[in-house]
């Protein structure tokens, strides 16, 4: 009832959930996705874990869809054997570092999670998801491994290391190396997939600057969970926000649940998202580097939610109590506007705008806050250098090249777009219409 509420009280966002549902089509036939009993199971198996992602990866190319699939529901496995604190530590370090042998074989499963852990079927059916990884091209199969092994060996160092699980995150480099293990190496596997598929320019995974790039794609997403997750992370008797910098506000990171303290809980919000922002560069870059649609949905969708997180629990004490989210018409809203890079840029600018008018003079970080919005709206400007005078040419920076080469696969969605407000304009105009007749001949 709330979520039906929510979105009467906004008109837009209820038109952008109507229009998602009803009038929107995929970009691809997803009917392949259930060729054998096997491959149902599977992506049944992803419907359980993710509804949402799990309705983003349908969407995608068919040379990828399978691949990211089994990358996710394997990512999935390791997560869900890291994160049951039932598991006994020797045991779980032994399964972690050796995950990624299990893919060599056709059989292995995993039956030592709670009955409780929700995942747990991922691990207890893996047989059915190795059916389908060993189906893949042997260079996708390759990626998936090697990053397999590097998270789970990243996983089980976690676990062993003292320091980590007594007093979690020191400094503003190990928040970065925590961030890269459970992000950072996704970015950098569906970066050579992307590539090796031939839907993203070959110096995104090979450049000089790429590595920084697809770090960036998972750093700022995990960033955005970190700092949403407080809360909930505190209540698991965790927490992920480096010391580094909350202990500019507080001597205990728990100090911020005392009422007194929630001035202090916000501006240590605001500067974890100013450390957050810093990678907003990198993420537009990487986007305008790829060339096939439907991966540049899938790596766009959670960048642009994420940037709508980070406005959501910036300056906002609630997160110090409870999970905050986006409401689920803003979500609907972005999967449709962050089909093109301008669509992107334009939210991504419209967050960041919303941020600086919020931002109190008071904030200890008011400047550097605002430095870094320049920074990041001044390289928009070089992007597109659509507001120049007359008569002055654009300059042919890499990045504003990059962008004309992007542009042209945005004007092949934007018909696409414009068919879909035709479609539902005539139909909300019919059903107007209708309503219209019953009440007049019915009165
Ligand atoms: C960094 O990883 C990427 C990526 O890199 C190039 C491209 C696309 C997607 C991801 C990444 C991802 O996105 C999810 C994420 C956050 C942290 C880790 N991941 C991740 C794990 C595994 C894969 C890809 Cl294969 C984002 C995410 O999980 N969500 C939740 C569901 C949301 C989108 C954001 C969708 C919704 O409607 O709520």
């Amino acid at each position: 009832m709330g979520k039906v509420l929510d979105l009467a009280l906004h008109p837009l966002e209820l038109r952008a959930a109507l229009k998602l549902k009803f009038i929107r089509q995929p970009l691809f036939s997803t009917n392949d996705t259930r060729a054998t009993p096997q491959l149902e199971r599977c992506y049944e198996l992803l419907n359980l874990t993710s509804r949402s992602f799990a309705a983003v990866i349908m969407e995608l190319h068919p040379e990828l869809r399978n691949v990211i699939m089994v990358f996710y529901l394997i990512l999935r496995a390791l997560d869900t054997v890291e994160d049951d604190m039932t598991i006994d530590p020797q045991l779980k370090v032994k399964v972690l570092r050796e995950f990624d042998s299990k893919l060599d074989t056709t059989d292995w499963s995993f039956d030592g999670n709670d009955l409780k852990e929700k995942d747990r079927v991922v691990l207890t059916e893996f047989p059915c998801i190795l059916g389908e990884y060993h189906k893949l091209k042997p260079e996708y199969q390759k990626v998936i491994k090697r990053i397999t092994g590097l998270m789970g060996n990243g996983m089980a160092d976690y676990i062993l290391d003292e320091n980590f699980n007594l007093n979690g995150v020191q400094t503003v480099t190990d928040y970065d190396k925590y961030c890269h293990y459970v992000a950072g190496l996704v970015g950098d596997g569906l970066t050579e997939l992307i590539v090796l598929a031939g839907f993203g320019s070959d110096d995104l995974y090979h450049g000089k600057n790429s590595f920084q790039l697809y770090e960036s794609m998972g750093l700022f997403l995990q960033k955005t969970n970190i700092i949403r997750d407080y809360a909930e992370d505190l209540d698991d008797g965790r927490s992920f926000w480096p010391k580094e910098i909350w202990s500019e506000y507080a001597t205990k990171l728990t100090d911020f649940r005392d009422p007194k303290n929630t001035q202090k809980g916000v501006d240590c919000i605001n500067h974890l998202v100013l450390n957050a922002l810093t990678h907003v560069i990198d993420v537009l870059t990487y986007l305008s580097s790829i060339h096939e649609q439907s991966s540049f949905q899938f790596c766009a969708i959670p960048q642009v939610m994420a940037i709508a997180t980070l406005a959501k629990v910036f300056n906002n004490p609630e997160v110090l109590r409870k999970n905050v989210k986006i409401r689920k018409g803003t979500t609907c809203d972005l999967i449709l506007n962050s089909r093109t890079l301008k669509g992107c840029v334009d939210i991504f600018q419209y967050y960041l705008r919303d941020m600086k008018q919020r931002l109190p003079v008071e904030d200890p970080n008011y400047l550097k806050f605002n430095i870094q919005v320049a920074k990041i709206e001044q390289f928009i400007e070089e992007m597109f250098q659509d507001n120049l005078p007359a008569g002055v040419e654009p300059r042919e920076t890499m990045i504003y090249l990059k962008v004309q080469e992007r542009l042209k696969w945005d004007t092949q969605v934007i018909p696409r777009v414009q068919e879909e407000d035709y479609k539902f304009n005539m139909a909300l105009s019919v059903v107007f219409c209708v309503l219209l007749s019953f009440y007049f001949f019915t009165k």
